[in-house]
């Protein structure tokens, strides 16, 4: 764990763990503190939009996409026609269910990352036999403690702890999780936002906190026809363009920056490389922005890359699960065979984790 980066921990009225970086310097703020911005610029968020600004490929880390408008932004795209994913994502579980209830086994106690708006983590809680416990992980705080306070009213019984915290990020399990078997549940194909390094470095982490026998349920979108993967990133609605275009004003208003977000549009491009669609901000004019007082340059046409969305085959996804130490147990898609939900199990060859293995 980066105790620089994660300077706290402490258990709120729900019990969930909340962990933030320089909790401390927050505090120590007079209650009327009207130097907010500037106190700001030395944080996370500044130091990645300026080291992503003053790259040759200007870029932003997709995380900060998902301020409170960003999360709501994110949420109506999920709505949108030209957005399956998620629409063939909950037709999945829903239709599996007593196979997904089979997999987790009695009793499970599920660890779910990313969990935004737990629309899907409902329908795998309702399919399990006597879940036991549920540890949400989200960064967006205020989605997340909603979520958690859902499932604790919905599921009377069930174990619920919160955890606030970039899972990308090395954190620790909360204390006290009842015993059962931990099931990883990793919906929205988000691990397609990840690059491969990241990716494997996620799913160790998921193993770790599942341990060995564990289970994994991971979305993953497949790759298909590019003009149906562009349109799911730019829809005719234009959510799309606002939910990318609101990381600009974003930057305005926690850094101070000068961002004139209507000089800037969306675009969805497909790498072939990296067999990814991913999301630019198009400079539309040679135009210079200030944050604090550094200035960042742009020139007509020139991009901010701000999302990557990996698409994988079957045999693709499954040999990175298995560098990390994860075993194929099933495979399921949707009727169009658009997207995939895998289960897999954590396996118990220590030596993937750099651990002695066991005499
Ligand atoms: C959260 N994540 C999996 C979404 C995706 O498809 O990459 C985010 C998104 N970006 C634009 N549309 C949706």
């Amino acid at each position: 764990m980066d105790s620089q980066y994660l300077r706290r921990t402490y258990v709120d009225d729900l019990g969930g763990v909340r962990l933030h970086a320089r909790d401390k310097e927050r505090e120590a703020r007079p209650m009327h503190d009207l130097t907010a911005t500037t106190q700001e610029r030395d944080g996370p968020f500044f130091s990645d939009v300026v080291g992503g600004l003053s790259r040759v490929q200007k870029t932003l880390p997709c995380r900060w996409l998902y301020d409170e408008r960003g999360s709501d932004l994110f949420e109506a795209i999920t709505r949108l026609p030209e957005y399956y994913p998620t629409r063939a994502e909950t037709e999945i579980l829903a239709d599996r269910a007593s196979e997904i209830a089979e997999f987790a086994g009695e009793d499970a106690v599920v660890v779910e990352y990313g969990a935004g708006a737990g629309v899907k983590t409902e329908l795998v809680l309702d399919s399990l036999c006597a879940p036991q416990g549920y540890v949400p992980i989200d960064i967006a705080e205020e989605y997340l403690l909603q979520t958690a306070e859902r499932m604790a009213s919905r599921f009377p019984g069930l174990w619920v702890r919160p955890v606030a915290c970039d899972f990308v990020q090395a954190f620790d399990m909360p204390p006290g999780i009842p015993p059962g078997r931990r099931i990883g549940f990793f919906p929205g194909s988000t691990i397609g936002n990840l690059d491969r390094a990241d990716a494997e470095t996620f799913l160790r982490q998921m193993w770790r906190h599942v341990e060995s026998g564990g289970g994994a349920i991971v979305g993953v979108d497949l790759l298909k026809d590019v003009d149906v993967l562009l349109r799911a990133y730019d829809d005719h609605e234009g959510v799309t363009a606002a939910f990318n275009l609101n990381i600009l004003s974003r930057i305005n208003r926690e850094l101070g920056a000068d961002f004139r977000p209507e000089r800037f549009r969306h675009e969805a491009r497909w790498n072939e490389a990296d067999k990814a669609v991913e999301m630019h901000l198009v400079s539309l004019a040679e135009q210079s922005v200030a944050i604090g007082e550094r200035a960042f340059h742009f020139r007509h046409g020139e991009t901010i890359h701000t999302e990557s969305s990996r698409k994988y085959d079957r045999t693709g996804f499954a040999s990175v699960a298995a560098v990390a130490g994860w075993d194929l147990a099933h495979v399921w898609d949707d009727s169009e065979g658009r997207f995939c939900v895998f289960a897999l199990v954590a396996s118990d060859d220590a030596s993937i984790h750099g651990f002695p293995a066991a005499a």
